[in-house]
């Protein structure tokens, strides 16, 4: 029997990673939420409740994600969820300042026949940066709802709330590609004879590009003949195309993306970048990075770290302040008070409470670990650290498959 759960009408948010999809979960479901893991996986899923003009929806918030295609586990999660349930309607939460960026999955979602609602959060940010962005224009050229939110100051969210309840399921628009892609589309789209949650067209994609999830799925579901015809169409288009397919398919997304967004972002008046944005820029740019990344580990780690907290100031606590003046007091405290000399050794001896536990932990330690954590987030350590092995891969993957999603 069919729980009220079940019942319930489904929100499923998708996005990249730090779009605000969380904030927006929270505003739009208040206190009441419960996070499991995803049957199978490590990754968290958060699901809730939200009564829009009294109809109750379930909403899920799911992990990051860059495209419906997937790499790692939790975009395998996030695009599961999309093949699992039948949701209502699917809000992708795309950050405004990157809206060229974050378009084709949009576009991906909508091939994919799924109730888009597109909502481009963290327009104050993209305002400050003297963006102007047409929503109603970019509503019109995507032919899904738009919504412009800033959802730190729940900003947008009756719109939003207005336009979840409003979904109503009408054709999606088709973006088409170029003629010989369009060719290769259309010869698996009729090979396929099943019926799938993805539409026939974002399903034929996926299996051009060799998506293993959707073939097990495939596998499963077509009956062996049409299975086999359906195998060696795509199997002549990928031998035909070889390793420009992902590639073909990312550029002309973008060329798509970038028909859509003509007259959609004005630049109004160029603000002066912060400092921040430069740094931020700077330690992105592998030509500047890798000098800042010797920078910071010779002047951050090893000058200031190994040389001041672990050298100056470990010798200036050890060896001066507690070594001249806080030890002597302490042991002839402890001596003093305390005859019993296991007991003694227990409190002040050389491996006893007061010289393990409080004098090595803030006279050794604490400068050490104490520098390090000063040093970490003033020189922005973490950008530099998280952008070259990215940089790295990117050169390695020589098909182009992290571009060509
Ligand atoms: N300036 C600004 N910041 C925002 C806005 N919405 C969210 N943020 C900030 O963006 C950051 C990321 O928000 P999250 O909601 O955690 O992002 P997410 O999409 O859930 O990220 P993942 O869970 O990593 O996929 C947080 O620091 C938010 O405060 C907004 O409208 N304006
Ligand atoms: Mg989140």
């Amino acid at each position: 029997m069919a729980s009220a759960q079940d019942a319930a009408p489904k929100v499923v948010l998708v996005g990249n990673p730090n779009v605000g999809k969380s904030v927006l979960f929270n505003a739009l479901t208040g206190a009441y939420t419960t996070v499991s893991n995803y049957p199978g996986t490590s990754v968290e899923v958060s699901r809730g409740f939200s009564t829009i003009s009294g109809t109750r929806y379930e909403i899920l918030d799911t992990p990051g994600m860059y495209s419906i295609m997937p790499i790692s586990e939790e975009e395998r999660v996030a695009r599961q969820i999309l093949l699992d349930e039948t949701p209502h309607a699917v809000l992708h939460v795309i950050d405004a300042r990157n809206i060229e960026r974050m378009l084709p999955m949009t576009l991906q979602l909508i091939e994919a026949g799924l109730p888009v609602i597109l909502v481009v959060n963290i327009l104050d940010e993209a305002k400050r940066l003297g963006m102007h962005l047409n929503l109603e224009l970019l509503q019109q050229n995507l032919g899904v709802p738009v919504i412009g939110t800033v959802m730190k100051r729940k900003q947008g969210l009756a719109e939003l709330q207005q336009a979840i309840e409003n979904y109503a399921s009408v054709p999606h628009k088709t973006f088409t590609y170029g003629r010989d892609l369009e060719r290769d589309i259309e010869k698996v789209v009729a090979a396929i004879h099943g019926e799938y949650r993805l539409s026939k067209r974002a399903t034929s994609l996926l299996l051009m590009q060799k998506d293993s999830d959707i073939e097990e799925l495939i596998k499963a579901s077509e009956d062996p003949e049409s299975l086999s015809g359906l195998n060696s169409v795509v199997k002549d288009i990928a031998f035909e195309r070889r390793a420009d397919l992902l590639l073909q398919i990312s550029l002309e997304r973008r060329k798509i993306c970038k028909q859509v967004l003509e007259g959609v972002i004005t630049q109004v008046d160029k603000v002066t970048e912060a400092f921040s944005e430069k740094l931020s820029r700077w330690t992105m740019n592998p030509i500047s990075g890798l000098p800042i990344l010797l920078l910071v580990v010779y002047f951050g780690l090893y000058q200031f770290v190994g040389g001041f907290g672990a050298g100056t100031l470990v010798d200036f606590l050890e060896g001066h302040l507690f070594e001249g003046y806080i030890n002597p007091v302490v042991v002839g405290f402890v001596e003093e008070q305390v005859k019993i000399e296991w007991l003694f050794e227990l409190i002040a001896g050389e491996y006893g409470l007061w010289t393990l536990g409080i004098r090595y932990s803030v006279a050794l330690v604490l400068p050490i670990v104490g520098t390090f954590f000063l040093v970490f987030p003033c020189l922005k350590i973490p950008d530099i650290f998280r952008v070259w092995p990215c940089w790295l891969i990117a050169c390695s993957s020589k098909s182009g498959s992290l571009v060509g999603r």
